[in-house]
């Protein structure tokens, strides 16, 4: 199993297997990472339903800050490589919602994304972001795309292109760095909410988030061509967005 893992990585498309190192050598250095139980079934999963294989490994953690940190890599055939990453705060810290998403193939990649999104009601970043983030100077991209019509749950600052040239790789991949090292450093030394209003105002944000993302039909299609509805479905709603168990914080 660690050998097919360990492979299907060595296989993918330079920018994906360069930007899954980055995030797991920034999660290292910043965050003090413990394993996260993926469900049994889940941390390695193949399937070819009509035409083409799709594998799908899973490397989870947890951290004080984060009830999950998700990285995913996947591969359809020869052809399609996909790598999404999302890091779901815990319920009692307002922090955003860091996710990153590549897909491409051996031509190039068609869709990269990175974003902070936020989760408060007005859809606005923390101060400490919005001071961070509106300084950092922005690389041109040739080819920028446009975000769907679910994707009102992105910031300002949200990037979505289609890198066009080795060196625009390496922009996209800057940047995640950058997004990913300011919210590692911010989260490491934020407070914890006290207030159950507060913590249930987060839980609400991080719903919306995960309901918006579980109406990319470009998703669901993809993985229903290899392991049909019903099992996507439970993956979209489990694996990929899951919603936080509301917990109540003890009397003080
Ligand atoms: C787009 N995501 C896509 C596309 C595919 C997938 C095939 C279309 C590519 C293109 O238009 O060029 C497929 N993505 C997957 C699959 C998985 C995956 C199968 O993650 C997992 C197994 N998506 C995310 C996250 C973000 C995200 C975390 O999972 C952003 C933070 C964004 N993906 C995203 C967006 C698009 C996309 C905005 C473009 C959708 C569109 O143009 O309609």
């Amino acid at each position: 199993m660690q050998s097919m893992q360990t492979s299907l990585r060595e296989q993918q498309y330079p920018l994906v297997r360069q930007l899954a190192n980055c995030i797991e050598a920034v999660w290292q250095e910043y965050l003090d990472l413990s394993p996260y139980q993926v469900p049994e079934d889940l941390g390695y999963v193949e399937g070819s339903l009509e035409g083409e294989r799709l594998a799908i490994e899973n490397h989870c953690y947890q951290t004080p800050q984060f009830r999950k940190l998700h990285l995913e890599l996947a591969q359809i055939g020869k052809s399609l490589d996909i790598l999404h990453c999302v890091m779901f705060p815990n319920p009692d810290y307002a922090l955003p919602i860091f996710g990153t998403d590549l897909v491409g193939g051996r031509s190039g990649i068609s869709a990269a994304v990175v974003d902070l999104s936020p989760i408060n009601r007005d859809r606005s970043l923390p101060s400490q972001y919005q001071a961070y983030l509106q300084d950092l100077p922005m690389p041109e991209f040739s080819h920028p795309r446009a975000l769907p019509e679910w994707g009102d749950i992105f910031s300002e600052f949200c990037l979505f292109v289609r890198p066009a040239s080795p060196a625009e790789e390496n922009a996209f991949l800057d940047r995640v760095k950058e997004f990913l090292t300011l919210h590692c450093q911010i989260a490491s030394t934020a407070t914890p909410l006290t207030s159950q209003v507060e913590i249930d105002r987060v839980l609400a944000g991080q719903e919306y988030y995960c309901t918006k993302q579980q109406q990319n039909d470009k998703t669901r299609r993809v993985l229903e061509k290899s392991f049909g509805s019903e099992w996507t479905e439970r993956y979209m709603t489990t694996m990929l967005f899951d919603r936080a168990d509301r917990f109540i914080t003890p009397e003080l």
